[in-house]
């Protein structure tokens, strides 16, 4: 099967995002639907990815990157039809670059139902390169995977990696509890590189040990 008429959702979580949303939303719309979740935003981020052609889903409130995360790909479930579908995620901070969606689906294609982009850390600070390297090693014999930068938040998923898929993480512990599902489902995953430019703000070594924690809990089932 070629993968000819998939359709291709494309789940962008926001949080104050203004700046960078509307370029991110207008490279990704060349690629498929596309359905930002503006999670409480106070400034115009709604505004701008409506403005650039997203669908928006609006949190009253700030729920978190894990929550926003769960609105949309439920939203992109709800809306897919097909198996063959093809249900994508990345930043709306200008972090990744969705003109690399197709390598992914390439991928996709090939017979994987999980793909996740592997970061080149090296312009990274060294405690961030260390964290994350312990991180992915400890949450990969822990979620029985082979997958590498475990934290990555661009990903891309064929409709059955979704459909078993239990998640409950409010905040960035999301990015574990999707590996570990990954690996619970005995899904076909595979990494694919991609460009990071510079290290922009974002996580902690301190969500990073939050996240070991919670990958604890689930797995042990604490
Ligand atoms: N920090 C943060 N980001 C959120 C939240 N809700 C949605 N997001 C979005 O989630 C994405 C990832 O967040 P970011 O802080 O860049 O994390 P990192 O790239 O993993 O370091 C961004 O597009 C944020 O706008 C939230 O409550 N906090
Ligand atoms: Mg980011």
């Amino acid at each position: 099967m070629e993968g000819v008429c998939e359709m291709i959702f494309i789940v962008i979580p926001a949080y104050n995002e203004e700046a960078s949303v509307e370029a991110v939303v207008r490279k990704a719309k060349k690629h498929g639907k596309v359905v930002v979740v503006d999670d409480g935003s106070s400034d115009k981020t709604a505004e701008r990815a409506r403005k650039a052609g997203a669908r928006v889903i609006r949190h009253k409130r700030n729920m978190g990157l894990g929550s926003s995360l769960r609105t949309g790909l439920n939203e992109a479930m709800r809306t897919s039809k097909k198996d063959s579908d093809i249900i994508i995620t990345l930043d709306g901070d200008g972090q990744h670059n969705p003109d690399e969606i197709p390598k992914f689906v390439d991928l996709l294609d090939k017979g994987y139902d999980f793909v996740l982009g592997k970061r080149e850390l090296f312009n990274y600070p060294v405690r961030k390169k260390l964290g994350n390297f312990i991180l992915t090693k400890i949450t990969n014999v822990m979620t029985r995977t082979y997958l590498i930068d475990t934290e990555s938040g661009f990903r891309a998923f064929r409709r059955i990696a979704l459909e078993g898929m239990r998640l409950k993480a409010k905040r960035y512990e999301i990015a574990v509890e999707i590996i570990k599902e990954i690996g619970r489902n005995h899904i076909r995953t595979a990494n694919v590189p991609i460009s990071s430019p510079r290290y922009v703000k974002g996580v902690s070594v301190i969500d990073g040990i939050k996240n070991l924690l919670y990958l604890f809990k689930v797995v042990f089932d604490l």
